[in-house]
């Protein structure tokens, strides 16, 4: 599209945890700017209460998918993720993300651009912000997405029906900084990457005890200004440039398991505490675990001779299976990662976008 709709059709979901807009590609501007600026009066930014829009006031209710058919004979469909900045008029592609990802399939069903099978559907997703891959698969009986079924996620109330997310062995670096380790501003960290830009830290360095609830976290100004100098060294040290401005990479902070799982996170994407954690974070925070020497290696409690892990955060916890191999160089890299998510449809229907600012004058 060359000109700027002034509406949109637009399918509401919950993804996994996070909320967004899903939108086909073809119903956007194909200009990135023009299309930002559509979205960003579509979700009512920038405003800390998006009050005039779609978004709910916080990172994990303020994202966007946009969803093409694919070129690539490996995927069925492409799935470009955007944050859309809450307080500030921007919109960034420099983070892929898991939880919007559980919703690409149904909605590509949905809109006709994957036909669904008799009993379940699966769905080759390229992520276009990272060029990785992943399948999807969701029940659809009778031809038709089937929401509804007995899984739960923590962080959502209720049950519905799963869909299973896999990943296939990752192409790129685990340990982004060639080291397992690295220390900034005095604190050990591991920066790892499966499919999430993430640097680990234990907890207790930063003198949490890593189980306060994210409110408190976020409340904690001397921590904030920590995690800010630890990040924008981190970032450069990923080779990401300078991240002030970006949202990636996160931080997790890593203590010991309280309820039976590997290990308890409290997750910053990058400001705000997520109220659970990312499922690429997720894959990240696993991965990170099983590197022999890594931050969090020592505290983890990993099943022995499993390829499984429950992650620990703040509203429950997330399952995830994931297994490492070695490159030809000895560098540790993702094999397998799998986890199951759930998605609901909302809304569908056609959004009106905030009018654009008049020109002054
Ligand atoms: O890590 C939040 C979320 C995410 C990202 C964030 C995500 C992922 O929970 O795959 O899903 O880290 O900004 O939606």
């Amino acid at each position: 599209m060359t000109s700027v709709p002034e509406e949109v059709p637009c399918l509401l979901m919950r993804g996994g945890t996070s909320k967004g807009a899903y939108f086909l590609a073809a119903d956007l501007p194909a200009e990135p700017a023009l299309r930002d600026d559509l979205l960003l009066r579509i979700m009512g930014s920038p405003d800390e209460r998006q009050i005039d829009g779609l978004g709910g006031a916080h990172p994990l209710t303020s994202k966007v998918a946009v969803v093409s058919p694919s070129a690539d004979p490996q995927a069925d469909v492409d799935y470009l993720f955007l944050q859309v900045v809450v307080e500030r008029p921007e919109v960034s592609d420099r983070q892929n993300c898991g939880n919007l990802l559980a919703g690409v399939g149904p909605f590509a069903v949905e809109r006709g651009l994957v036909p669904a099978g008799e009993e379940r559907t699966r769905v080759r997703i390229r992520m276009v912000n990272s060029g990785d891959h992943a399948t999807a698969s969701f029940p659809t009986p009778g031809g038709r997405v089937d929401y509804t079924g007995g899984a739960r996620i923590s962080g959502v109330p209720g049950t519905a029906a799963p869909v299973v997310i896999e990943f296939p062995a990752g192409a790129g670096e685990l340990l982004p900084t060639g080291s397992v380790r690295d220390e900034i501003d005095g604190v050990q960290v591991t920066c790892v990457d499966n499919g999430m830009p993430t640097v680990l830290i234990a907890a207790d360095l930063l003198k949490v005890t890593g189980y306060e609830s994210p409110k408190d976290l976020e409340e904690d100004l001397t921590l904030a200004d920590r995690l800010r100098r630890i990040r924008l060294e981190a970032g450069r040290l990923m080779g990401l440039g300078d991240v002030s401005d970006t949202t990636v990479p996160k931080l997790t902070l890593l203590a010991p398991p309280r309820d039976g799982g590997a290990v308890t996170t409290r997750t910053f994407i990058p400001v705000r505490c997520h109220t659970s954690i990312g499922v690429l974070g997720a894959a990240s925070v696993a991965a990170g675990l099983r590197i022999d020497g890594s931050v969090g290696a020592d505290l983890a409690e990993l099943p022995p001779g499993s390829d499984r892990m429950r992650i620990e955060h703040p509203t429950g916890f997330l399952d995830i299976e994931s297994s490492l191999g070695t490159t030809p160089e000895g560098l540790p890299t993702a094999r397998r990662t799998a986890v199951v998510r759930t998605a609901r449809k909302i809304f569908d229907g056609t959004v009106f976008p905030r009018a654009a600012a008049r020109p002054q004058g």
